[in-house]
């Protein structure tokens, strides 16, 4: 079945700060995933404890809501074919040791708690944080790109 999604995508403070934000992107480019949304923040608490809502309780939580705002990261919106699986899997394991070579967490991260990329893991998720950081009349979709062209062959 044809499943055209979107996500978000973030360049954490880690990947800001090492220069991984052109890298991380032409991997989501090379793909064939549409970029629908993109701007720097500084995330405030409130936007790191609704990101990170679910994790509240855990061990790490307070390291991980300090970790996310240790920096701007690059928040982005990746639309097409499956992007969310898709993203997940270009992206790796959260444990870069046990991710695949050649995904972003294993060719760029060693350890979990400075991963460089986060991505949404459900559909629901993807809404939900779409919605901390972007308004809808942010996201531009009016334009083709390749991940419409794949589609469209599927269409046929
Ligand atoms: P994900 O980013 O692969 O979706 P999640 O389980 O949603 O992984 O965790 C969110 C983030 O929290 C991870 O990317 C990682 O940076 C951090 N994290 C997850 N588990 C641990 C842990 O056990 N210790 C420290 N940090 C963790
Ligand atoms: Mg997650």
């Amino acid at each position: 079945m044809q499943t055209e999604q979107r996500t978000f995508i973030a360049v954490k403070p880690d990947g800001v700060k090492r220069g991984l934000v052109g890298e991380i992107i032409k991997r989501f480019e090379n793909r064939g995933f549409k970029l629908i949304g993109l701007k720097m923040v500084d995330v405030t608490p409130e936007m790191a404890e609704k990101h990170y809502g679910e994790h509240k309780g855990k061990s790490f939580y307070n390291r991980l809501i300090e970790y996310i705002q240790s920096g701007p990261i690059v928040a982005m919106v990746w639309k097409g074919y499956d992007v969310i699986s898709g993203s997940r899997q270009l992206m790796g394991s959260t444990r870069p040791l046990e991710a695949q070579v050649g995904t972003i967490r294993a060719d760029f991260a060693l350890v979990k708690e400075y991963n460089v990329v986060h991505g949404s893991d459900s559909v629901e998720s993807a809404e939900r944080e779409i919605a901390i950081y972007f308004d809808e009349n942010e996201l531009c979709d009016e334009y083709d790109n390749m991940a419409e062209i794949v589609i469209e062959k599927l269409d046929d």
